[in-house]
């Protein structure tokens, strides 16, 4: 069985990890989200993609989702002592090893992918894990603040809690940038699309702004599970996103948002299973199950229904 996941950061890297229990045998391809990608200290860090590698590999601090686990922040520490920032984006020793790497890879003109798939070597996350790009592109948020400010996403995610109301959310680059080589292979190759609990806005829906992505996936059968549960977000911003483009922090509002021409199947929580028949998601099939990833076994079981309803509907 082959499945393509277009994967954001630490919803989905647990998700998946829901979907290596389900399906041993299956060959997973993951799309990596790199709108939230950034250059720090001349280092280029990519969240999503390292937070995936990272969670399937071992690697990952459990408490937080994001970074290594067991780190420690000398560096951190020292470029503090220097006054050099940001310091609101905290890295730690053996972060720092990774982007290292990469940005030394990409600098000797090595595509984004290929780099990915040489950090993969050493975690194996039992995944192929293609960012969704090579070309540059990064979210940008339009602040409703006196200056109007344009700020990366990093800085309104992690420096202003996302607290400042958001205009406007763009995936600058996005327009002209291609696929990466596979992506648009993995997602015709797949016997079903999933989409895990990520951030519909600055996760899923930047991987579906890069051209190409977005129909392809439609041309196949797509099942997501909604991140929002009874109203809320499980984990994450995900509301303040939503609320940027106008659509109902709801398991409703993500489903309709993603539009019947994407989607075939959607997964909400008990707290919502009067979505199972709101006129707003009639040619889905919605189906109610408990959602909270509290441990793997519920995490696989939410996966297993996921494959479920994707088989059902193939
Ligand atoms: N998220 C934070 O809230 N605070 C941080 O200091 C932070 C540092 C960080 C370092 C490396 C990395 O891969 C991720 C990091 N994140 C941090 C998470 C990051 O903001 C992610 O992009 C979001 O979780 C959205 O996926």
């Amino acid at each position: 069985m082959r499945i393509t996941v277009l994967a954001g950061g630490v919803g989905a890297a647990r998700f998946l990890r829901g979907v290596q229990a389900a399906a041993p045998g299956a060959q997973i391809t993951v799309i990596g989200n790199t709108g939230d990608d950034i250059t720090l200290f001349g280092l280029r860090v990519c969240p999503d993609l390292d937070t995936v590698m990272y969670t399937l590999g071992g690697g990952i601090s459990e408490e937080q989702g994001w970074g290594r686990a067991d780190e420690s922040f000398s560096i951190r520490d020292e470029l503090a002592a220097y006054g050099a920032g940001p310091s609101w984006f905290t890295l730690g020793d053996r972060d720092f090893a990774t982007h290292i790497l990469r940005t030394q890879l990409l600098a000797a003109g090595k595509p984004l992918s290929e780099v990915t798939r040489r950090l993969c070597e050493r975690w194996q996350p039992g995944v192929e894990l293609l960012p969704m790009s090579d070309d540059k592109v990064e979210t940008h948020v339009l602040l409703d603040d006196a200056e109007r400010s344009l700020v990366h996403f990093q800085e309104w995610w992690v420096r202003l809690h996302a607290a400042v109301p958001a205009l406007a959310i763009t995936a600058a680059g996005a327009q002209g940038a291609r696929p990466a080589p596979g992506v648009l292979e993995a997602i015709a190759d797949a016997d079903f699309v999933l989409f895990p609990p990520s951030n519909p806005v600055v996760s899923i829906g930047t991987i579906l702004s890069v051209p190409g992505i977005r129909d392809a996936a439609g041309a196949k059968t797509v099942v997501g599970v909604s991140p929002i549960i009874g109203g809320a977000p499980v984990r994450g911003m995900a509301d303040a996103c939503l609320a940027a483009i106008g659509v109902r922090t709801s398991a409703v509002g993500v489903a309709a948002h993603y539009g019947p021409d994407l989607l075939n199947g959607w997964l909400v929580d008990e707290q919502d299973k009067a979505a199972t028949d709101d006129p707003a998601l009639a040619g889905l099939q919605v189906r109610a199950l408990p959602l909270y990833m509290r441990d793997l076994a519920a995490t696989a079981a939410i996966a297993q229904a996921a494959i479920d309803l994707a088989r059902e509907l193939t």
